[in-house]
């Protein structure tokens, strides 16, 4: 048996938990979190897990070929180290609160440069194409990744439904608030709702993907039930969760990063290990589910892995300007 010595341990294991710890101390203000005072309640551990248990509704998909070998993550690893801020910081606090987030009756309206408006009920949102399941890695800013077997389709077509007009050039996320649902919401935290928003040409690419499910079952809530984007080039932050809102716009979308922390969060956040976060480096990434004592980490790959489907959409684009 091993016995684990503290110098033994890798920093590949040390940094995750550093670099996300500093972000959380960045969204509650380094002094507060420092000095140990006025964390909210609900950051510790102290309330009971209030998941429902019971299975999940089977959503099956057509194999796609945009899928990825990659050895997939394990469902209770996808579904128990989450970011889901409006339910916490922890990586358990989505698992542990999301069980009180109200999925049905949902719409979503997709709205703004678009020449037919309309709201979608999610009946209608699971008809509107063929499910397809797709592999996909997500690898988030943090430095963790993961390999998310997800059931859904491609964003495009929901957004042929509206006929973008020419004055379309972005696309804006918004997502659900439900502030006695949300300890993160009545705690502050970001500015509610959590807003993304992608270039027009991102938002049609074939890849960009409205999520509905993932390992052939219903999105569990702590993963953005019951539909989210999920956008693999980019750092997972942009693959926004319980979406109501789709607003196709003129000018770039302002999100809720941005306003958080302009000089850490960009607009494009295309996954790129050339250029670092302010704070540490996004060179290589931690897969979840092989962190062992002695798996090395892993080299992150330009657009994570998928340069050759996204890469000439930034033809001429300085991306490190456009981070
Ligand atoms: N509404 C909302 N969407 C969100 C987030 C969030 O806090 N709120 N976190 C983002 C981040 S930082 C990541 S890494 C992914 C995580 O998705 P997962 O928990 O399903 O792995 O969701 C993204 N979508
Ligand atoms: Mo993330």
């Amino acid at each position: 048996m091993l016995i684990r010595k503290p110098d033994a341990i890798q920093s590949s294991e040390i940094t995750p938990e550093r670099v996300w710890r500093a972000r959380r101390d960045l969204i509650l203000g380094a002094g507060v979190a420092a000095a140990g005072l006025g964390l909210p309640g609900w950051a510790g551990r102290a309330w009971a897990a209030n998941a429902p248990v019971g299975e999940p509704a089977v959503l099956p998909g057509q194999a796609s070929p945009l899928s990825v070998m990659d050895k997939q993550t394990s469902l209770s690893d996808i579904t128990s180290y989450n970011n889901y801020y409006e339910f916490g910081l922890d990586k358990s606090d989505p698992a542990a609160h999301a069980g009180k987030l109200q999925t049905r009756p949902w719409t979503v309206s997709v709205e703004g440069e678009v020449g037919k408006p309309r709201t979608f009920d999610i009946e209608e949102l699971l008809k509107l194409a063929p499910m397809e399941e797709r592999v996909y890695r997500l690898r988030c800013v943090e430095g963790w990744s993961m390999v998310i077997p997800w059931v859904g389709y491609s964003l495009s077509a929901l957004l042929k439904q509206v006929e973008p007009t020419a004055n379309a050039k972005y696309v804006e996320f918004v997502t659900v608030v439900q502030r006695d649902n949300m300890p993160g919401v009545r705690a502050g935290v970001l500015d509610w709702p959590y807003v993304e928003g992608l270039r027009i040409d991102e938002a049609m690419h074939p890849l960009a993907m409205l999520v509905f499910g993932l390992y052939g079952k219903v999105l569990p809530n702590q993963n953005g039930a019951p539909l989210r984007l999920a956008v693999p080039w980019k750092y997972g932050f942009k693959s926004a969760k319980s979406l109501v809102k789709i607003r196709l716009v003129e000018k770039q979308p302002v999100s809720s990063w941005i306003k958080a922390a302009p000089q850490e969060y960009g607009f494009y956040a295309n996954v790129n290990p050339a250029v670092p976060h302010p704070r540490w480096s996004q060179a290589s990434e931690r897969r979840i589910g092989e962190d062992g004592l002695f798996s090395p980490k892993r080299k992150t790959l330009p657009f994570n892995g998928y340069a050759d489907q996204v890469a000439a959409l930034y033809q001429g684009m300085d991306l490190k300007a456009n981070y």
